[in-house]
């Protein structure tokens, strides 16, 4: 069987990356992670983020390249990361998370990431550094 799969955004604008700090479960609560979720069945991995990134968020937002690799989470799930342009709305923390931080690439490790996000956020810093 097929690992499923855990999209999330590194979700860019004016030079700065978002951060999504957790309100839930408890064993991830207060740790900031690049917003997403899990992709529904029929969905391709870009189609679930555009859905999370809505719901989460509010925002209408773009998926760019993905960033090569994939993570485990567990047994059976990986993540994936994709760059992402946001193209209308201002994020809000609708759902799972409590507090949303724009950072600079200065910026990037004054929060506590989830430690399976850190490639990914490295590279999508690199990115946005180039940029
Ligand atoms: N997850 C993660 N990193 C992300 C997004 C999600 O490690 N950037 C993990 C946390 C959960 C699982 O994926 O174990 C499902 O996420 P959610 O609860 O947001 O649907």
């Amino acid at each position: 069987m097929s690992d499923s799969v855990v999209v999330a955004g590194a979700v860019c604008d004016g030079g700065r990356l978002l951060a999504a700090r957790r309100s839930a479960p408890p064993e991830l609560k207060g740790r900031w992670e690049l917003p997403g979720g899990k992709r529904e069945p029929g969905e391709s991995g870009e189609q679930a983020l555009v859905r999370e990134l809505r719901e989460e968020l509010g925002v209408e937002a773009e998926p760019l390249e993905r960033i090569p690799g994939e993570w485990p989470l567990k047994p059976g799930l990986v993540l994936r990361v994709w760059m992402v342009r946001l193209v209308s709305g201002e994020p809000s923390p609708l759902e799972d998370h409590d507090e949303l931080r724009w950072l600079a690439p200065e910026e990037a490790d004054s929060v506590d990431w989830l430690d399976q996000d850190r490639p990914a956020v490295t590279e999508a810093v690199r990115r946005l550094r180039e940029a």
